[in-house]
């Protein structure tokens, strides 16, 4: 399995609701991620800076391309919009990272 990673930007003054809208996620939301063939997905935080570390794995036939057409994920993200910088879209901005170390 590949696994990639990226930011994302919080708004100011808004961990804990961001928090607690993952910790309340939609299943049918997680079920979408899964079927897209997203494994392992965690979402850190810098908390000086608002910057959200997010580390997944996909499986080798995942559709991740296609999430942004999904209407599930289009409601996500205008539910999350008011919490991140987006694009025009609502979809995150998100700003991939390259790995310049690993260790098994
Ligand atoms: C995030 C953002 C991401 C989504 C996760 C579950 O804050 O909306 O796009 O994958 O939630």
């Amino acid at each position: 399995m590949e696994e990639v990673a990226f930011t994302m930007q919080l708004k100011p003054g808004n961990v804990a609701e961001y928090q607690r809208r993952h910790d309340e996620i939609w299943p049918e939301l997680s079920e979408a991620l899964e079927k897209a063939g997203i494994r392992d997905y965690s979402i850190y935080l810098a908390p000086e800076s608002g910057t959200l570390f997010a580390v997944q794995k996909r499986t080798p036939d995942h559709t991740t391309d296609q999430l942004p057409g999904l209407p599930v994920m289009k409601r996500w993200w205008d539910y999350m919009a008011d919490l991140m910088d987006t694009n025009p879209d609502n979809s995150p901005v998100a700003k991939p990272l390259q790995r310049v170390f690993h260790m098994d």
